[in-house]
């Protein structure tokens, strides 16, 4: 590794340079763009960021479940490097280039189903999410689209309409997109309902509300990330499909945080045999260059006409190279397998955790995508400050954590699949020291 893998704090946090790029920043960005972190990044890799002031910090987040093989992966900085040598540009819709149909080659044979598919490449999860409705409308011509409470699908405008929680993302943005409804989650921690039982009163709610007819797609992320690391209980997905195809409806998994290998199967959906009839992929896909994709049905991908998708930069030639070597290091580095080892270590080290203390309230997820929610104790009452103060104490020590959830009271673990045990181990002290102190 090109940085040693070691939590080292050279100065307090923020550091003196950090500070002054961040009143640089306060003067130069727009107050609207917030950052999790008071520090500036300098280099990063394996489980570490190094700050402009020299501090190495435990990497929990991933830049939000994107480096899943590592900042500035080897075989992914060889192949921008070699692609960048090359062109940088022409655009896929006026001379085309092979990595672009490479990729699509990969994510048709990778993702879930084995039925024929086709791929369309864009640059952010939220423009794919678009993408996926504009053909899910195109193959039904039906408009509705149902979401789900929690969800998190983007910050444009027709994303902003399918995520849930106000502030910070909607709020003062609207108006926003018609013919977007909401149907209710499983939510095993906060609700006693099985899974099909949960399927059953959402798609009652759906037939009351909107009517399978007149209904395009349903759209849900298999674990839910920003909503707060949601899983829905066994059986709630398949129910949701199984509807689904009996009213034609296009169901859109969007595994844009959930996806490549980041749950401990390539896709989320991977867990209980789901077979979407579209994935919206991003993130993981490419080590970190923007890049992502629509994956699906051929039948369903070739309904809009010639022309009708694409971009000016969907699917650039970097992020392409990127997200082949990103895939083959997946791959062949066993990540998959990986994650569940992340898993498997945090999980039973949480668990540890919440068994004496009664403000953790919930410890779950799968792979390397782990949260725990925390309440006021005895109560299932979230509790957003607590949340906030252990990031910001763990923050403090080094230790990069990010917090999710509709009520702000979820801790979310997301590192990079090439962290190392012994890292790992010391971030989750971090966190139990953070706790302690805290109490
Ligand atoms: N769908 C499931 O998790 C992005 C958002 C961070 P973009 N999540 C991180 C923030 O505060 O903006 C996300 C997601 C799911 C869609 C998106 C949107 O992906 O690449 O951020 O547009």
């Amino acid at each position: 590794m090109p940085i040693p893998q070691r939590r080292r704090l050279v100065t307090a946090i923020p550091g003196p340079i950090s500070k002054e790029l961040m009143s640089r920043k306060a003067g130069a960005v727009a107050a609207g763009v917030g950052t999790t972190m008071p520090v500036f990044a300098a280099r990063a890799a394996g489980g570490i960021v190094e700050d402009v002031d020299g501090n190495h910090l435990i990497d929990l987040g991933s830049g939000i479940a994107v480096t899943t093989v590592g900042n500035s992966a080897p075989r992914v900085v060889e192949a921008v490097r070699a692609q960048v040598a090359e062109f940088t540009h022409t655009c896929f819709m006026v001379t085309p280039y092979e990595s672009y149909v490479a990729v699509a080659e990969r994510l048709n044979e990778l993702t879930p189903g084995t039925h024929d598919k086709r791929t369309a490449l864009f640059n952010s999860g939220a423009e794919a999410v678009e993408n996926a409705i504009k053909i899910a409308r195109a193959h039904t011509g039906r408009q509705a689209v149902v979401v789900f409470d929690h969800a998190y699908h983007g910050r444009t405008n027709l994303t902003m309409a399918m995520t849930a929680k106000s502030m910070p993302y909607k709020h003062g943005f609207g108006p926003f997109a018609s013919e977007v409804y909401r149907a209710p989650l499983s939510y095993p921690f906060r609700d006693e309902v099985d899974g099909p039982t949960a399927a059953r009163r959402a798609i009652e709610v759906v037939e009351k509300q909107v009517g399978g007819a007149n209904l395009a797609a349903m759209v849900i992320e298999p674990i839910q990330g920003e909503g707060g690391f949601i899983e829905p209980a066994a059986g709630f997905l398949s129910a949701l499909i199984e509807w689904c195809t009996a009213n034609g409806v296009v169901f859109v998994a969007d595994e844009v945080q959930t996806g490549f290998a980041r749950t401990g199967d390539m896709f989320a959906c991977d867990h209980e045999g789901v077979v979407p009839d579209l994935i919206v992929t991003a993130k993981g896909i490419a080590g970190g260059l923007p890049l992502s994709a629509v994956t699906g049905r051929t039948e369903i991908m070739d309904a809009p006409h010639s022309g009708g998708l694409g971009g000016t930069y969907g699917g650039n030639p970097l992020a392409c190279a990127a997200a082949l070597a990103a895939i083959d290091t997946i791959v062949e580095d066993g990540l998959t397998a990986r994650a569940r080892e992340i898993g498997t270590l945090m999980l039973a080290e949480l668990q540890r955790m919440r068994a004496v203390d009664p403000r953790i309230g919930d410890v779950r997820g799968r792979g390397a995508m782990i949260a725990v929610e925390l309440v006021r104790a005895g109560t299932s009452e979230p509790d957003a400050d607590l949340a906030r103060a252990v990031a910001a104490t763990a923050h403090a020590a080094g230790v990069i954590v990010l917090t999710c959830g509709t009520f702000g009271n979820v801790l979310r673990f997301l590192p990079p699949l090439t962290i190392s045990d012994g890292l790992l181990a010391e971030a989750l002290e971090v966190l139990r020291d953070a706790l302690t102190t805290l109490a």
